[in-house]
């Protein structure tokens, strides 16, 4: 395995992470014995697996189809980070078939794709615009170095190996090569774990090949759509934007296009900046990240409104029932916004990935592990409900990934320093210095803002502990062994406890949490006069079942005084918030469809629940906008 060259902060591997805690652990155990059996049945009945038998001929159904691999190579990932925390024979069962089914279609250059090789061989590469096969290649690269690490097992590894040093032959600026790159991108990232696992350093160079070839002219795109006989300004996206290749990288300073594209994107490219010590590249991310954070994203941590093009349209433009909000794109945010955390320990990245993980992807499963969301509209009048399965179901598996490695999530170290970038009880193992210490966390987070951290060593040790404050939390009171903490160093929302540990020593935070209101920019037009509730880092909303008003006519106070209650029967267990509110009455409006009086305003109670368990219950309403009154 190479160094990690990052030389800033690496994550703790997700193994090494035990979470213990009422949220996550529930929500962890489900995705191992439903989610991930379930959808492994789904990837059999749709003929995903299948597929890679490579026995498909012209006339039969179903025809395997272009992106099919990467939902089995998201699952193979969900499995193997599964198995990697706590064994499961089944899963591991599962997993070594689908394995071996996806290595037998490995043809003998080092091809694998489950569409082009029986479909359409005769256009292997010949439309990377559209058609997704270094996409696919990605998502297996990723899946290798999953399976790898979590069995040992250099099978999958070795066979994506062997795809990616024939990748690596076809694409590139040397004579002879193809100089293109994947329409929807992916396989950026996935070159940097392959790199990472195998210290091969040409896949570094030809994952910084695919993001710095990107966007430049003449364009690859227009090249191969001529080479098609089509004519290159009829692409049917319209602008390269779409897929981020409109200009080249360094040169981006609009979130554009495809959400979840432009996610992984950046992801690969932080990465990059990460490994390279880049700071050009990583200050293009930074502004790519602020434009998306203070005028494109929901506060759900969801992004991306438009369904037509799955992605971004204008600063501002924030319509709330007619979200598209794909769980992979709020996915792929936490994918980005951990990378530039990782390379700038900065609170603000890890509050944007705390938003999206808590709640505009958590919101795309249901509890039960069995339904999804591909999109996360922040309304709906009701028709909106979780499905068991998509034809594109990139979703799906994107999440049971997600909350598979949620370990790697809450820690990072370096050579001087113990980070805690989430709060969840449970603990780390670290090693800083050479030393072996272990952070114990007790928390009842995202319930309640008292955070208890042990730290476990074998000898006294010197280190930084290094605590995220979040920026929803509007203080913190700090003890070390019972004792207040004055005097903390705070370094970019961090609070930092430099010291000679001692076993058993305990630092105690309490970040006060209320229920906050929360207001939109005044020119997100679709949220001008209304109000939404935060509790900590978990957004709130009203659903039809726990309330008889519709939320039109809803009016919340300026003075609403709210209720948290913690209700250990409902949707797992959550805190509900109640409060008093104005509700308009249609008391005298029979018959009467306008009057030059308003409609009477009566008190009346409202009850919210966390916005990512709606529609678990009875199906009806939602909205996480009120009228402000
Ligand atoms: O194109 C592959 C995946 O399908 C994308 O990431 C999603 O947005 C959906 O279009
Ligand atoms: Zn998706």
């Amino acid at each position: 395995m190479s160094d990690d060259r990052r030389g800033g902060n690496s994550p703790l591997p997700f193994n090494k992470v035990k979470i213990e805690d009422n949220f996550w652990g529930p929500r962890i155990r489900t995705n191992a014995k439903q989610t991930i059996p379930t959808q492994f049945k789904q990837l059999e009945d749709t003929g995903r697996l299948a597929a890679f038998k490579l026995e498909w001929k012209p006339g039969m159904e179903p025809v395997p189809h272009i992106f099919w691999d990467s939902d089995v190579a998201k699952w193979i990932e969900a499995a193997a980070y599964t198995i990697s925390v706590q064994s499961d024979a089944s899963i591991e069962a599962m997993m070594n078939k689908t394995v071996d089914l996806l290595v037998s279609s490995q043809q003998p250059d080092g091809y694998i794709n489950s569409h082009y090789t029986v479909v359409e061989p005769e256009n292997r590469w010949t439309n990377l615009r559209d058609c997704h096969e270094l996409y696919c290649a990605g998502h297996l690269m990723e899946a290798a170095v999953a399976h790898y690490r979590a069995t040992g097992k250099r099978t999958l590894l070795d066979a994506m190996c062997k795809y990616a040093d024939y990748i690596d032959s076809v694409f590139g600026v040397e004579p002879g090569k193809k100089r293109g790159y994947c329409g929807h991108e992916e396989i950026e990232l996935a070159l940097v774990k392959l790199y990472e696992v195998t210290g091969n350093d040409r896949y570094l160079k030809l994952s910084e090949y695919f993001i710095e070839e990107r966007g430049y002219l003449p364009h690859y795109f227009d090249q191969e759509a001529i080479a098609r006989g089509e004519k290159a300004d009829e692409y049917w996206a319209k602008t390269y934007a779409y897929c981020q290749a409109d200009v080249p990288v360094r040169e981006q300073t609009t979130i554009a296009g495809h959400a979840v594209r432009a996610m992984y994107f950046y992801s690969g490219a932080a990465d990059l900046a990460g490994i390279n010590n880049d700071s050009g590249l990583f200050s293009v991310l930074e502004s790519l990240l602020d434009n998306l954070t203070t005028k494109r994203m929901y506060l759900t941590g969801g992004i991306g409104p438009s369904a037509s093009n799955e992605g971004f349209t204008t600063d501002f433009d924030l319509p709330n029932e007619t979200a598209y909000a794909e769980t992979c794109a709020a996915i792929g945010l936490i994918l980005w916004s951990h990378r530039m955390l990782r390379f700038d320990l900065d609170s603000h990245y890890a509050d944007v990935m705390e938003r999206a993980l808590y709640n505009g992807s958590l919101s795309g499963i249901s509890l039960d592990g069995t339904r999804y969301f591909y999109e996360n509209p922040l309304a709906s009048s009701g028709s909106h409900h979780r499905q068991k399965w998509f034809d594109c179901a990139c979703c799906p598996p994107n999440i049971t990934r997600m909350i598979a490695s949620l370990g790697s999530y809450v820690y990072f170290y370096n050579d001087t320093d113990a980070i805690v970038n989430l709060y969840v009880q449970g603990e780390g193992q670290l090693e800083i210095g050479g030393r072996h210490i272990t952070l114990k966390q007790e928390t009842n987070y995202p319930w309640d803002g008292n955070v208890a951290i042990t730290v476990q060593v074998d000898q006294s040790s010197t280190f930084a502990l290094k605590l995220r404050i979040p920026g929803w939390s509007d203080g913190v009171e700090v003890s070390l062994n019972g004792e207040p903490l004055e005097a903390a160093d705070v370094e970019k929302g961090y609070l930092k406890i430099n010291r000679e540990w001692r076993n058993g020593d305990k630092v105690e935070l309490n970040f006060p949490m209320l229920v906050k209101r929360i207001y939109a920019n005044p020119n997100v037009k679709q949220d001008s006069g209304m109000v939404a509730m935060q509790r900590g880092p978990i957004v709130y909303c009203l659903e039809g079942v726990d309330n008889s008003i519709q939320p039109h006519k809803i009016l919340l106070p300026d003075d609403a005084e709210f209720e948290a209650v913690f209700e250990p029967d409902l949707l797992g267990g959550v805190v509900t918030i109640i409060a008093d509110a104005l509700c308009l009455d249609d008391q005298g409006w029979d018959g009467v469809l306008y009057n030059d009086t308003p409609p009477a305003a009566r008190q009346c109670t409202i009850k919210a629940i966390p916005y990512y368990a709606w529609d678990n219950r009875e199906p009806g309403w939602m909205s996480v906008w009120l009228r402000n009154g």
